[in-house]
């Protein structure tokens, strides 16, 4: 397959890139972090978002090298980073139930010097995994060291009620989809106040996602949602890394 042949070689070579997107405090803006989101610079078919490789890394068993080079990245950028900001880094529930996941984790974290609980790694509720030992075992291991987890695109999936009851999660994302009309649509602003108030009771952090303009972060803030990410306060980009050199302009 060409597309798997032209995977392998970014990974060898030099092609894959974080971008950042900041994850601000409601109340006033303030920047707390980034989520790291990977792109591939390829040689001819130009910039490439995820969904146009990912699923190919997760059919070739490439997930795992994917996902390692992604956190030592993550993490050696965001040492560089001030001292308060947080990097959201997103995990395949393949990957997190491989052997030596946590193991990564640590290797990471010890390679780069970033403080664990400067990371945060983000999972999504759609798969059947959550049951799997292997991933219960990870969490712990992950999770016992600093690192907190995040359960992504909250609502969506069919065991969003499950991974919670299961899991130590520690920060939901409400998903965008809700976001887009929670000003416009009566019973999605009911579902949106129900998912912040789920997450006031468990004690969990709240981002809202997707957020595209005041009015959304307006409503959002009124009804108690205490962060948000979206391209009303910054889109994807390339930072500059540690040594200043910008990458992925092309
Ligand atoms: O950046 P964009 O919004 O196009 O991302 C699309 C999807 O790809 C999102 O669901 C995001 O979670 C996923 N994604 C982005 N970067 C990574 C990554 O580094 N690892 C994994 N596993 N998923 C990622
Ligand atoms: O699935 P996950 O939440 O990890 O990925 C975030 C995805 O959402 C990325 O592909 C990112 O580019 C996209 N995204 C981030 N902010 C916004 C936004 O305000 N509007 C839309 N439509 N997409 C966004
Ligand atoms: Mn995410
Ligand atoms: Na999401």
């Amino acid at each position: 397959l060409q597309l798997e042949t032209d995977l392998r070689r970014a990974l060898d070579g030099d092609e894959l890139r974080l971008f950042y997107q900041p994850i601000v405090s409601l109340a006033d803006e303030t920047l707390l972090g980034y989520e790291a989101l990977i792109r591939w610079q390829h040689p001819t078919r130009g910039l490439l978002p995820p969904g146009a490789f990912l699923d190919a890394a997760e059919n070739n068993r490439l997930t795992s090298r994917l996902g390692a080079w992604v956190l030592h990245q993550a993490c050696n950028d965001a040492a560089g980073w001030p001292a308060g900001l947080r990097v959201h880094v997103n995990v395949s529930a393949r990957h997190l139930a491989e052997p030596g996941f946590s193991d990564l984790v640590a290797a990471a974290l010890d390679g780069s010097g970033l403080p664990p609980e400067r990371l945060e790694l983000e999972i999504t509720e759609s798969t059947a995994l959550f049951a799997a030992e292997a991933t219960l075992q990870a969490v712990s291991e992950v999770t016992e060291r600093g690192v907190t987890l995040a359960l992504d695109d909250f609502g969506t999936g069919y065991s969003a009620i499950t991974a919670l009851h299961r899991l130590p999660i520690h920060t939901v994302k409400i998903d965008r989809s809700f976001v887009a009309d929670v000003v416009t649509q009566p019973s999605t602003a009911a579902l949106v106040q129900g998912l912040l108030q789920l997450g006031r009771g468990m004690g969990l952090q709240v981002i809202a996602e997707g957020i595209e303009d005041l009015d959304q972060a307006d409503w959002l803030r009124r009804h108690g949602c205490a962060m948000a990410q979206g391209y009303a306060f910054g889109r994807p980009a390339p930072l500059p890394s540690r040594t200043g050199a910008r990458t992925a302009e092309a």
